[in-house]
């Protein structure tokens, strides 16, 4: 790509300037848990996140405005609007998981929202909440309140997030509980165009920024397995890793078993084989 400028990477993607006015997102096959970003990749795992979030993207645009300007024919990368990002990440939680049971346990409250006693680890919640954090450069995100997002965004950006990170979240995960995957939580990040309006950027809805849960199995009271990286998961434990980089090789059976997972939930989601996905990306927009 002669004519792109890397601008930043991720834990499992990359950033290209393209020109002035537009970014190329690359998703890589590469899986972090734990926080490591491991040895082995899992092939297809960047096209399936693309071709989810492009998928979410073109089905969202009526209730958000979104970045989206085009699916590349590799199916790994999509060509985005340029944003002025905002500083904080918009996570809503239907159930109570990660952080969310972590601070709840300690205080009783997340985020400033006060939830019922005697809740459950994976419970879901009465209402989803919306947990705003910080964009820690080390990757490590932190929780703040509503007031301490509000001071960063400003009040009225603040509620305009609020309000449209609720919307998004409660017509993916009806969408997606009807297909056997509970979205548990997920993560927007927002932007600015030019003239000011607010834009979803990043991706979104993909289980790299969210928790997908497989309905079937859901029994809250504990931890839930993970949709895609339960496989990855157990493999680690059993190998008695101390989780901290480098991760273990995976086996090919638990690197094709969690291809598969990621291929099943591409194909619930969105009601397409990812064989047609992988012909002809664009499937996905329409
Ligand atoms: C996204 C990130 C990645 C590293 C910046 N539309 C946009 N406009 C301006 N900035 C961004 C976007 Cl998406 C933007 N990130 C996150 C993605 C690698 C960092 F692939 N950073």
């Amino acid at each position: 790509m002669p004519d792109a400028v890397h601008v930043g990477s991720g834990k499992v993607r990359e950033l290209y300037a393209l020109d002035a006015e537009r970014l190329l997102l690359v998703a890589s096959d590469r899986i972090s848990t734990f926080d490591v970003v491991l040895p082995t990749a899992i092939p297809d795992k960047g096209r399936v996140l693309t071709g989810l979030a492009a998928f979410w993207f073109a089905r969202t645009r009526a209730l958000c405005p979104n970045h989206l300007l085009a699916v590349r024919p590799d199916g790994r990368s999509t060509e985005c609007r340029r944003l002025a990002m905002l500083p904080i990440e918009c996570v809503v939680r239907g159930y109570l998981a990660g952080t969310g049971w972590k601070d709840y346990r300690a205080h009783g409250e997340v985020c400033g929202h006060r939830l019922p006693a005697g809740l459950r680890e994976s419970d879901r919640l009465p209402e989803p909440i919306f947990t705003p954090a910080t964009k820690a450069p080390s990757g490590h995100d932190e929780n703040i309140t509503r007031a301490q997002a509000a001071a960063l965004v400003g009040a009225e950006r603040f509620g305009a997030v609020e309000r449209l990170s609720f919307t998004l979240y409660r017509f993916a995960a009806d969408y997606a509980r009807e297909r056997g995957i509970i979205i548990a939580d997920t993560k927007f990040e927002f932007g600015l165009d030019g003239d000011g309006r607010l834009v979803l950027g990043d991706e979104a809805l993909t289980p790299d920024s969210s928790r997908f849960w497989p309905a079937d199995q859901y029994a809250p009271g504990g931890p839930q397995p993970s949709f895609d990286k339960q496989f990855v998961r157990d493999f680690c434990e059993l190998t008695g890793w101390d989780k901290t980089a480098p991760g273990p090789e995976l086996p090919s059976t638990v690197v094709a078993g969690t291809r598969a997972r990621y291929v099943e939930a591409f194909e619930r989601l969105t009601g397409i084989p990812f064989a047609t996905y992988l012909a002809d990306p664009n499937v996905v927009l329409s």
